[in-house]
């Protein structure tokens, strides 16, 4: 499976129940986790258990306050999300060594998928040093530019996850991250406004496998 849903909005942890099986994980957006707390999210888990569930902390700190942060978040998520631009010394070596102690992924970002993000790209190649130093189990990349998947997945080989938001609402298609080589998209609004969640995360399934196969196929000449 290759779809992590976004929940953002409030109320939106109702969808657990409805996806659970359906799509790969969760992401925590940080309005949601202020509306239902430590507590609601670790109700919310109990109901699915096996998925991947993410914390997007989107954190950008000194590493001393990060890894206090990520600390509250242990056993509550498999994984949390921090910027790459806060760099490796004090920072994110500092939070990447709490997390392997505590058995938590760390998930940097490498890209942004709005188009401010144009900064976060011309200090691309210095990120992806961090995060080359860092070694998290996953990079945040986005579908929107492909271009920088690819740059980010030559650069970092096989053995990191890319996951790709910025499909639907923010303009990709499933299927256009994972063509560019990300092994999941992430995908909110698309699905949480959408009138049939559950119906929407299996067409974006669908589109990506269709995809898949097409980016994947030897083009004709
Ligand atoms: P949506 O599909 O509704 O646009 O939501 C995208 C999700 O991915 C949001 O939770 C957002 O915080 C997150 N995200 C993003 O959109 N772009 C990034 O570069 C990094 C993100 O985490």
């Amino acid at each position: 499976m290759t779809l992590i849903v976004a929940l953002d909005k409030p109320q939106s942890l109702g969808l657990v129940d409805t996806l659970c099986g359906v799509a790969s994980g969760f992401k925590i957006g940080v309005p949601l986790l202020l509306d239902v707390g430590l507590e609601g999210l670790r109700r919310a888990r109990s109901r699915c258990s096996d998925a991947l569930w993410v914390a997007d902390m989107k954190l950008a700190d000194i590493g001393h306050v990060m890894a206090l942060t990520a600390r509250r978040l242990a056993g509550l998520v498999d994984a949390v999300i921090a910027h790459g631009f806060v760099g490796l010394e004090s920072a994110l070596d500092i939070l990447a060594e709490e997390c392997r102690r505590m058995g938590m992924k760390l998930v940097v970002i490498a890209s942004m998928s709005h188009p401010g993000s144009r900064i976060y790209d011309k200090v691309l190649e210095d990120v992806l040093e961090v995060i080359e130093a860092v070694k998290p189990w996953g990079v945040v990349a986005p579908a929107t530019r492909p271009n920088i998947i690819r740059r980010v997945r030559r650069r970092l080989g096989c053995s990191v996850a890319i996951l790709s938001p910025g499909i639907g609402a923010q303009g990709a298609s499933p299927g256009d991250a994972i063509c560019a080589g990300a092994d999941y998209e992430i995908v909110g609004r698309a699905i949480t406004s959408s009138e049939n969640p559950l119906q929407t995360a299996r067409n974006i399934l669908e589109q990506q496998r269709r995809c898949r196969r097409a980016c994947r196929e030897p083009q004709q000449t």
